[in-house]
């Protein structure tokens, strides 16, 4: 591939302190792998500080599931930015659909949390990706236009903006896309980035997620424009992980 690869785990809200026995397994079978792709994965906002310290001499980095769009203040509950970055994450994601779900988060908020995240240092994993019932009508590219225009903010770099296209109907079900669906859309997105942000878009890494695992892997690499993969379920058990990281 054209960029180096990210193989990006989300743990969503699974995993505690004995989980950390799986990162070391992860960090143990990727320093047998070629360097030759980054690692990350992001924990629950508990586990942030202690992965971090577990993965500090190993490959892989660390990161978080959410933020807020703020950095302090009176936010009961919520996880800031900063205090991801504090805690030793490079990364966050945001937008992730569970989240827009759950949550009710709309494309100005993600655009927000964004900025909020590459203030810190962190670069954001910016989720999009269409329903199901967007998917039948035909509305996958214009869904995917809509969240890019509105989601990735004005300040968004090749370093720190990191694209994640996730058909929503393929989360957690089993379900992939074609590979031809795949290529058309991280196509789409390609030239979606290139001419709104010129070498920068054109840098900027996009990941597919959406039930990735070690035997689909292989063929959703070779894809052009896909530069890594956003895997869940697959990431909280080191050997799926691993069949998947092979694949880089
Ligand atoms: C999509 C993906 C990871 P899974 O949400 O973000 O989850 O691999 O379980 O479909």
């Amino acid at each position: 591939p054209a960029l180096r690869p990210l193989l990006a785990g989300n743990w969503k809200m699974n995993g505690t302190a004995s989980a950390l026995a799986t990162l070391d397994a992860i960090a143990e079978g990727i320093t047998r792998l070629p360097d030759v792709f980054d690692t990350l994965l992001c924990t629950p906002a508990t586990l942030v500080h202690r992965a971090a310290s577990a993965a500090k001499a190993s490959r892989i980095q660390i990161g978080g599931q959410d933020c807020h769009t703020g950095q302090a203040g009176a936010h009961t509950g919520d996880v800031s930015a900063d205090m991801l970055a504090d805690c030793g994450a490079h990364f966050v994601i945001v937008g992730h659909s569970e989240r827009r779900a759950d949550h009710a988060e709309t494309d100005g908020l993600v655009c927000r949390k964004a900025q909020a995240a590459i203030a810190s240092g962190l670069t954001a994993i910016i989720c999009i990706g269409e329903t199901g019932g967007e998917k039948a009508e035909g509305k996958t590219l214009a869904v995917v236009e809509r969240q890019l225009l509105k989601s990735v903010p004005d300040s968004a770099t090749a370093q720190n903006v990191v694209i994640a296209y996730e058909p929503v109907w393929a989360i957690g079900t089993g379900l992939t896309p074609t590979v031809e669906d795949v290529a058309s859309v991280h196509r789409f997105i390609r030239d979606h980035l290139a001419a709104r942000f010129g070498a920068e878009g054109a840098g900027m890494r996009l990941l597919y997620g959406g039930s990735v695992k070690g035997a689909n892997a292989h063929e959703l690499m070779a894809i052009d424009h896909v530069d890594g993969a956003l895997v869940g379920g697959a990431s909280l058990k080191a050997d799926d992980f691993l069949a998947i990281a092979r694949a880089f």
